[in-house]
């Protein structure tokens, strides 16, 4: 059975199932926070979510993960995950999203995944996507990849109601957006340039109020972008990605996973369509999210948790006491 009929959609106790196999991957990367090892923390975050997650009720299959099952032993694509008990659904994951942000200990790194209806999500290959991203709130169509950078800030200014100069895009820091960043900053808006983290960076336009991001553009990680989809799917706001396949070798790849038209603009409800629910928690500090802190008792952990058919959003502040279970 995928969905619940007596609440709706896919069981609800799932969504706090899963804050747990965040809290677990956030915990144990957040160890290695500022230590400059990126590969260390990727790995014990996933050797953690891994655990945590098969104990879940669920037959799940790692759709969005680690990579191919040949360059990734751990939480690969195809990978079946739970105990086998209960819905068949994909995951999306990414233990931790913003690797080197944690190796340097600097904002916004995140343990993240997403639980999704079988065959609901869209089985990006992992290429770069081309991503625009805000809010809530805002009438559809006020961003588009067939706009320009100009267009789409002028229209977040103008269905907000402010000033250009009041609008604040969020960009991954990266040579490719040279031209990006120097359009956007001609029409006066303020950019907040961030070095990795681009899952986080679209779940901020949902917040404008709190983090100061009022829309996300730029070309990140495919798998990023559809588990901000899932993400915003919850929340509510408005995406669309385009797969940058630009090479006959990746439009093959693509093929393969059931891509056929290389060039399709992907909405949001086409990235994550059916039921979803999503957990992020914080391993570094961030603008929404706390990261993991280790008091002299306990551990404490700040996540997000959601549900796409409720649109239920909740944020966990969890102590946790029996220090054994983390190692
Ligand atoms: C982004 C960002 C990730 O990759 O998707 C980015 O969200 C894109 O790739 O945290 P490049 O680093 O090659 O530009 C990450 O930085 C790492 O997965």
């Amino acid at each position: 059975m995928v969905t619940n009929t007596a609440t709706g959609g896919l069981d609800r106790i799932l969504t706090l199932e899963i804050a747990r196999v965040t809290e677990r991957a956030a915990v144990a990367a957040s160890r290695l926070r500022g230590r400059g090892d990126e590969k260390e923390a990727d790995q014990v975050a996933v050797d953690a979510m891994r655990q945590e997650l098969n104990k879940l009720p669920i037959a799940g299959t790692v759709v969005i993960g680690e990579g191919e099952r040949d360059e990734a032993p751990m939480l690969y694509i195809g990978e079946e995950v739970g105990t086998r008990n209960g819905p068949e659904v994909d995951i999306a994951l990414d233990p931790l999203e913003g690797t080197t942000i944690c190796a340097k200990n600097l904002p916004n790194s995140l343990a993240v995944i997403a639980v999704a209806e079988k065959g609901s999500l869209l089985y990006a290959p992992d290429v770069y996507m081309e991503k625009v991203a805000i809010g809530p709130g805002f009438p559809a169509g006020t961003v588009s990849l067939d706009a320009t950078p100009t267009e789409n800030v002028m229209a977040v200014a103008k269905a907000k109601g402010v000033r250009i100069n009041d609008v604040t895009a969020c960009i991954l820091d990266r040579p490719r957006h040279a031209r990006m960043i120097e359009e956007v900053r001609a029409t006066g808006a303020a950019i907040r340039l961030i070095g990795d983290g681009d899952v986080a960076g679209v779940i901020h336009t949902t917040d404008p109020d709190e983090t100061g991001i009022d829309i996300y553009m730029g070309i990140g990680g495919a798998p990023e972008g559809v588990l901000a989809a899932a993400a915003l799917r919850c929340i509510g706001g408005q995406m669309q990605g385009r797969l940058q396949l630009n090479t006959e070798e990746k439009v093959i790849r693509a093929r393969k996973m059931g891509i056929e038209d290389p060039m399709r603009v992907y909405t949001m409800e086409e990235m994550a369509s059916g039921d979803v629910v999503f957990s992020a928690t914080g391993v570094t500090d961030g603008n929404m999210l706390g990261g993991v802190r280790f008091a002299r008792d306990a551990i404490v952990t700040h996540t997000i948790v959601m549900r796409s058919s409720s649109r239920t959003v909740r944020e966990i502040k969890a102590r946790h006491q029996d220090l054994g279970k983390f190692g």
